[in-house]
């Protein structure tokens, strides 16, 4: 009988929620996520054997020529593959993400289409930084790590470990590995998601020397550290038998997979109360708890990539209940509108291949549906949409983008709305009047990226600014009530302005508080707010939050305020985008509107007397409020050897920054910085010249502070300047 073909097995395996995995790789840049991957894809006989982890010849994953140009991987990569474990088959689908942090975002967005993770974590650097980063990723998801530390090979040739050394050096990252679950998961996953040795759940080895071993596997085996070390005194060719036949990569690390990470029947149980909050009693909540492929779909999704020459949208994500089918109607509950699928497709290695049908529990993909944004929850009918994906991280470095032909306008627009598509780590200002649009990511070589794929990928030639900062304004006293008159005189409005409180504030970013205009009765914003402290009278006030400031309506009595509120409204957040400064974004302010006076005839207080009246009002408050600019800075942690000490104090001052923690680690030293984004352009070509290229950077946390007060006027006429700024704009 001819040997089925794995498209075929695929097809028969989807429909078995018990035999699916859906998993991801994670891990501090460059400790060996793709390697590892691309050896899974050739012992499944989906890549040839003799390129797979070949960084020269090219990963199987990598679908961008800068990734190969850079060795580094930018985009997620799904893969798919069949895996036999006591004598059952299982479908992995396995989501390959980007180590570098500015594309940190990809890793976020794969986390909500799986259920489980392999941590990689490099054994001669141990645990970095990132490593904790990721692991916050996965486990905000309540996605379930194990644990493979890689390059052993390196641990025995450079650093030439005795065995015993080597396996105190093993236990000390599995311990500090541990430690991180303790201090992250939520308290019933505390215990439950710490790995093990001695169950497998720790696995370790080479990913490019295609070997992996378990403890359970070695006694299974009858292997020893000895044996380890002998590899590496035999020549290649033995090597890579005697590792194929005894400890192949493959074999140990997806029956890890299948013993050690969740089917979607049992994660969707604890998944779904955190990543969806309707009514988990209602017919589609069951539907979502059970994983029910009869019930009403629900697709979210994580990924959007855009064919260049069909302009196809491919919407890759998860399915978490019902069946899609290829024609199907459904509706798009974010953009609230509806569609018609032309294709589900299902990963086959790294290709996409159409299939008719693809039930509840799988990593998918659809065609057919256009101008919608990743974090879409699809339907058939209207339903309560999953809970919003959102990065630890905001873009904080911007450049200016215009097309070197002028007539090129209106395909430099269609090709920033596909990339801000495509990548949501991305944040667009387009401007069509003038043709200068912003661009903004997470870092320098996140808009390098994407500056050069407008080029390479999408054949429009652009001109950019150097990097520019974008400041926020906010307020750091308690304003009089101000008053702010329309220009026909008949109308006032009387608006406070005070900084939010921090829990609030923090709430928002955090996501706990959604953003949004208050329409109706919210109780999801009302019992966070009481929560955090509010009365029941302050919540009833609450009419908006927006961009991490909220507006009040602190008015009794008034008959009219109704027809006039959604305008009000529509002027506090166009201040709030452009402050009253710099026309820089606003943050943190609490805007109360204390009292108003109006015109008895509706036709005296349309928009034209509104808008500029609050205006005035809002930002004649926040003057009086101490109105000042503040920075984005970032903390990093900066590892380096120990004599380049000096050096990094020194390049740390030099910046503006500031020293927060300090740890000496054998030859090496740890050291937390916190930095103005502003000071850090060409932050990795400084910190390589100050050590030699042996110092490593990488971004823990990201934060707002104030602008030093002898640097507020300057930075504010320059920002101006920039704008060309009129004195009374
Ligand atoms: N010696 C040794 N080198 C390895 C091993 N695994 C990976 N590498 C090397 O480590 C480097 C990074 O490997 P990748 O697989 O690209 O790492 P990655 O985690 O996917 O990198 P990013 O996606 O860019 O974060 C390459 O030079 C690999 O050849 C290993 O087991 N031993
Ligand atoms: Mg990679």
């Amino acid at each position: 009988m001819a040997k089925e073909a794995s498209i075929d097995k695929i097809k028969r395996l989807i429909s078995s929620q018990k035999n699916i995995r859906n998993v991801a790789t994670s891990a501090h840049i460059h400790h060996g996520k793709t390697a590892f991957t691309d050896n899974l894809l050739a012992a499944a006989g989906l890549m040839s054997e003799k390129t797979a982890g070949d960084l020269e010849a090219g990963m199987a994953t990598w679908q961008h020529s800068d990734e190969q140009e850079r060795l580094l991987t930018v985009d997620a990569a799904n893969v798919s593959m069949v895996h036999e474990y006591q004598e059952q088959e299982y479908l992995i689908n396995l989501i390959d993400t980007p180590g570098h942090i500015d594309f940190g975002g990809n890793v976020t967005r794969a986390m909500r289409a799986i259920d489980g993770t392999f941590v990689l974590v490099c054994g001669v650097e141990g645990i970095m930084p990132q490593t904790e980063t990721v692991l916050r990723q996965a486990l905000k998801e309540r996605v379930k790590p194990v644990l493979f530390i890689n390059k052993v090979d390196r641990m025995i040739k450079e650093l030439q470990l005795t065995p015993e050394a080597m396996q105190e050096r093993l236990k000390k990252i599995i311990n500090e590995f541990n430690l991180l679950i303790e201090q992250i998961a939520e308290p019933e996953f505390r215990e439950k998601w710490k790995v093990n040795v001695n169950d497998g759940s720790v696995a370790f080895g080479s990913a490019v020397g295609n070997w992996a071993l378990s403890i359970p596997f070695m006694q299974k085996k009858g292997i020893s550290f000895k044996d380890i070390y002998k590899l590496y005194e035999i020549s290649e060719e033995e090597r890579k038998k005697w590792v194929w036949k005894n400890a192949p990569l493959y074999e140990v690390i997806l029956d890890m997979a299948v013993k050690h990470l969740p089917n979607p029947l049992e994660a969707q149980k604890y998944r779904i109360p955190k990543i969806w909050h309707g009514d988990l009693e209602s017919e589609f909540g069951k539907g979502l708890l059970t994983c029910d492929k009869n019930s009403e779909p629900a697709f979210v999704v994580t990924r959007i990539i855009i064919d260049q020459r069909s302009g196809k949208e491919l919407c890759a994500g998860r399915l978490y209940s019902g069946t899609i089918e290829n024609g199907m109607e459904i509706y798009c509950n974010s953009a609230k509108k509806s569609g018609r699928i032309q294709q589900v497709l299902v990963y086959n290695g790294v290709k996409p291949e159409q299939l008719e049908k693809v039930p509840a529990g799988n990593v998918l993909a659809i065609v057919g549906i256009k101008d919608i944004f990743v974090g879409e929850t699809i339907s058939k009918t209207p339903v309560e949409t999953f809970e919003a994906i959102k990065h630890l991280f905001e873009p904080v470095v911007t450049k200016s983008i215009e097309p070197k032909k002028p007539a090129d306008l209106p395909k430099l627009v269609e090709v920033l709305r596909q990339v801000a598509k495509e990548d949501p780590s991305i944040k667009i200002e387009i401007n069509e009047q003038t043709g200068e649009s912003l661009m903004s990511g997470m870092g320098e070589l996140h808009l390098e990226i994407v500056e050069n794929r407008i080029t390479a990928e999408k054949g429009l030639e652009v001109k950019t600014s150097s990097p520019i900062v974008v400041y926020r304004e906010t307020a750091t006293k308690i304003s009089d009530e101000i008053e702010g008159r329309s220009p026909n005189k008949h109308n006032s409005f009387y608006i406070k302005v005070e900084s939010l409180e921090d829990n609030v504030y923090q709430a928002v970013k955090n996501g706990d508080l959604s953003e949004g205009r208050i329409k109706k009765k919210n109780p999801a914003v009302f019992d966070k707010l009481s929560e955090l402290g509010w009365s029941g009278d302050a919540i009833r006030n609450l009419r908006d939050i927006y961009k991490g400031n909220i507006f009040m309506d602190e008015t009794r009595g008034e008959v009219h305020i109704g027809e006039v509120i959604e305008m009000v409204l529509d002027a506090f957040e166009m201040v709030m985008d452009q402050g009253p400064l710099a026309r820089e974004p606003c943050m943190k302010l609490k805007i109360s509107l204390m009292d108003i006076r109006l015109h008895e005839d509706a036709i005296h207080r349309g928009p034209a007397q509104v808008y500029p009246a609050v205006r005035e009002a809002i930002t004649g408050a926040m003057r009086k409020a101490n109105a000042c600019l503040f920075e984005p800075l970032q903390i990093h942690v900066i590892e380096i050897p120990s004599q380049f000490m000096g050096e990094i104090t020194k390049l740390v001052g030099g910046k503006r920054g500031q020293m927060i923690d300090m740890k000496h680690e054998g030859a090496g030293a740890e050291i937390k910085a916190k930095l103005p984004v502003a000071e850090m352009i060409g932050w990795s070509n400084d910190l390589r010249s100050a050590t030699e290229g042996r110092g490593v950077s990488s971004i823990l946390d990201q934060l707002f502070e104030k602008v030093p007060t002898n640097l507020q006027e300057e930075i504010i006429r320059k920002i101006r300047g920039r704008k060309g700024l009129a004195e009374n704009q």
